[in-house]
């Protein structure tokens, strides 16, 4: 009887996760990354969904092989979702919020609000995570150079900094930070899918000490 009863419990999860593996949003996730950015837009569209862990490599930071398995470019996000596998933020948001978004985070078309949604969406990937990922890059490279040659590094990385990286961040900060004195949020009044992606540059720029009134406020928001 108890050997039946194991059975059914077996038989029935399996049919569970069977379901769930074909009903589910899967999304790939690496620790410490811009993938958390899709879990928040889940959240916000209250779906249903499993994430699946990927670790980095603790010498070179890299993703872990698992990822590779998934997606051949081995980075992530990458969302599973019935029949479609998708990578790329950008796109995921987009087929998320044409899928499952009804009229909630992205403006119609027939609102002014859409403009800046437009722009400040596209801006998050295409304009700033770029230098905020070579800031990160770099500061890696530097730490991991050998100890008698970390001062020539040093200098060239703060060289580089100073004159190309830093420089294009700060002047992004404060586009941002004018846009942001005179609008609640990104697209306008109203809080959209813009938020989430530019939510988490605001924190990075925070710590490269891009500091800036109105973004720390708006920072703040996605730190909680
Ligand atoms: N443009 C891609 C970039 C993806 C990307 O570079 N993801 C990083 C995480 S922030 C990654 O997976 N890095 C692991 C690696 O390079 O090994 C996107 O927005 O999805």
């Amino acid at each position: 009887m108890i050997g039946d009863k194991l059975l059914h419990k077996i038989i029935n999860s399996s049919i569970h996760q069977f379901l769930n593996a074909s009903t589910m949003i899967n999304i790939h996730h690496l620790t410490n990354s811009r993938s958390q950015r899709v879990i928040w837009l889940l959240e916000e569209l209250n779906l249903e969904y499993t994430i699946i862990f990927h670790d980095r490599n603790t010498k070179t930071r890299q993703a872990a092989e698992s990822l590779y398995q998934v997606h051949t470019l081995g980075k992530a996000p990458v969302l599973i979702d019935k029949t479609v596998t998708l990578a790329e933020t950008g796109a995921i948001f987009d087929y998320v919020l044409e899928t499952y978004d009804k009229d909630n985070l992205v403006p119609s078309t027939d609102n002014l609000a859409r403009v800046n949604y437009l722009y400040w969406k596209n801006f998050s990937e295409a304009s700033l995570m770029p230098y905020l990922a070579m800031t990160k890059l770099f500061a890696r490279i530097a730490q991991g150079t050998p100890f008698i040659l970390r001062p020539i590094a040093t200098t060239v990385i703060k060289k580089i900094n100073a004159e190309y990286l830093h420089m294009n961040l700060a002047i992004e900060a404060n586009l941002i930070e004018q846009h942001l004195s005179t609008h609640k949020w990104f697209a306008g009044d109203q809080f959209t899918a813009a938020d989430i992606l530019m939510g988490l540059c605001l924190m990075c720029l925070l710590v490269n000490l891009l500091r800036r009134p109105h973004i720390q406020i708006v920072a703040s928001l996605w730190m909680k």
